[in-house]
């Protein structure tokens, strides 16, 4: 097994130890090694002229947001370490429906070559053959020169039985709960007084029953806001975890036993205090249907009429960008991030997102291997590449030009004047918002598996406010539990998400019994639910 893994790693990637190539061929020093001193990409026998790539909302440079110029230089970067043209074509696809969005591709049989795969969905798909086998790819790559992670795929492989079929190249991150400071004033409560849940529950009532945007009205705003009562994607509970506290409402492994969650006394009593909430109308309404975006635009819309004081959602980079957003729409803009309640212990840390290559299924990987070389080398090199997937084009979204700029240059009280030195680097305002500025791209830079390299180290964004994020989150969260494989969930989850979905809108809007609903719920699925722990607690 030893011997094949060497083979294969000398035929595709020959000739990268330091600064001495090893291969047998003609080796020409000078055009290996680009001029920073780093090596080339390895050549692979395969010509790729094209990679086509299916992504989620993750991809910041979207088609409103400079995406074109990350394209092109992507492109132009990566002909030049390649030797030949190659282009990237981007499919991005709306962020909460790309679940079915991905469905909806694969059953038109046109796959991509690369795609970004959330931990979920990448179980789902990884017993049907579709997704290549990169464990060696991964094993033998140059990016593993400045590996800063190695759990974070080492975990990635456990799922697959020891094999990688998809790479992850952050940490996977989680949810904290925030909440609008001027509310907390206004309505005497301080954030570090909230430690249970009836601490959380009492602000929630008295940001719907007083007036805590102070518009001189009580009793019309909302207390909370989500992204659905429930996800669909793991670790589905991450933006209402004082409401599903214990409980894990999807099939996990519960003391080496695969169970259904969702079925448990805990998710009863979960659905049991949505409905109270719902009922006591602390939480908005159109959570049941909100995508995030909907959610947060309402969270931090220049009217608060309606909007909510505690918003759960992504720590770090966003941290920054709810605030940004607050202010930019002229809204007391002081957001406190607030500690696991008692009864959740700690927020969750997502399994990290998988990219994935297609498998041809030709059985010859030269291929597969030129996708990995042409895309997750360039992605994790440490140098240009890996600055495109942080923070985007040079010259759009970043820079190291002497220039100043100002934000808000018309208004007194936000203006904000920014000047740089030749050579320093910096983040340029957003393509679609001049005054607020650019902060990441693809990766987010606190979270990449790969250190960068050389001058690129230096290249570092200085949101204090995403920093103090991330900090807080790592020292509150805890691993979400393992997705399961199983192929029978493949085919099934559609529906069983459909079957929960009605569970969902029946207990908490419409006040349905809990058992009842639950009794729909085994009588709709139970047949398929238990045909899929019978599969997975068989392979264990
Ligand atoms: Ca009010
Ligand atoms: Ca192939």
């Amino acid at each position: 097994m030893i011997a094949t893994l060497a083979a294969c790693g000398n035929q595709t990637a020959p000739a990268t130890t330091g600064d001495q190539t090893t291969g047998t061929t003609t080796a020409d020093t000078t055009t290996a090694q680009t001029e920073g001193g780093e090596t080339a990409a390895p050549a692979s026998e395969y010509v790729l002229d094209k990679i086509t790539m299916v992504v989620d909302g993750t991809l910041t440079a979207n088609a409103e947001s400079g995406q074109k110029e990350f394209n092109d230089q992507w492109d132009a970067y990566v002909s030049e370490k390649l030797g030949h043209d190659i282009h990237l074509d981007i499919q991005q696809q709306d962020h909460s429906g790309y679940v079915d969005a991905v469905g909806r591709i694969f059953a038109s049989g046109s796959y991509p070559d690369v795609m970004i795969m959330p931990a979920s969905m990448y179980s789902q798909y990884l017993n049907t053959g579709i997704l290549w086998d990169m464990t060696d790819a991964y094993n033998n790559a140059e990016f593993q020169s400045h590996l800063l992670y190695p759990e974070v795929n080492e975990a990635v492989k456990a799922i697959g039985g020891g094999k990688l079929y998809g790479l992850a190249p952050t940490y996977g991150n989680g949810c904290v709960t925030y909440v609008k400071k001027a509310w907390l004033d206004n309505v005497g409560i301080s954030a570090d007084s909230i430690k249970t849940f009836d601490d959380y529950y009492n602000m929630l009532v008295k940001f719907h029953t007083e007036d805590p945007d102070g518009n001189g009205k009580d009793g019309d705003t909302y207390g909370v806001i989500a992204a659905g009562f429930l996800g669909f994607e793991a670790p589905y509970i991450n933006y209402l975890p004082e409401f599903w506290q214990d409980a894990y409402p999807a099939i996990y492994q519960k003391d080496g036993v695969w169970v259904d969650g969702f079925q448990e006394q805990a998710t009863k009593d979960a659905l049991v205090r949505l409905r109270q909430a719902y009922a006591d109308g602390v939480i908005d309404p159109v959570s049941l249907t909100a995508g995030t975006k909907d959610a947060r635009e309402k969270w931090f819309s220049n009217d608060q009429t309606g909007s909510a004081g505690v918003f759960t959602y992504w720590a770090g980079t966003w941290y920054q960008n709810l605030t940004d957003s607050l202010s930019k729409n002229e809204v007391d803009s002081e957001i406190v991030e607030i500690a696991p309640i008692a009864e959740v212990g700690a927020y969750i840390n997502r399994e990290a997102p998988v990219w994935v290559i297609i498998d041809d299924g030709d059985g010859d990987n030269s291929r597969e291997q030129a996708i990995f070389d042409a895309f997750f080398e360039t992605m994790l090199d440490g140098g240009m590449g890996q600055i495109l997937w942080t923070y985007g084009a040079e010259g759009v979204h970043w820079s190291t030009a002497a220039e100043s700029f100002s934000t808000n240059p018309d208004d007194p009280d936000k203006r904000k004047d920014y000047e740089y030195a030749e050579g320093e680097f910096h983040l340029l305002p957003s393509p679609n918002d001049p005054n607020t500025l650019w902060k990441k791209n693809h990766l987010d830079p606190a979270l990449t598996i790969c250190s960068l390299q050389g001058d690129y180290a230096g290249y570092v964004s200085t949101s204090e406010l995403a920093s103090e994020g991330n900090k807080f989150f790592v020292e509150h969260m805890k691993d979400a539990p393992a997705s399961p494989a199983s192929a029978t969930l493949t085919e099934a989850q559609g529906t069983i998400d459909d079957a929960k979905s009605v569970v969902i809108a029946s207990v908490i809007v419409d006040g349905k019994d809990v058992d009842e609903a639950m009794n729909e719920y085994v009588n709709s699925v139970g047949e398929y639910i238990d045909a899929v722990l019978a599969e997975l607690n068989s392979a264990e």
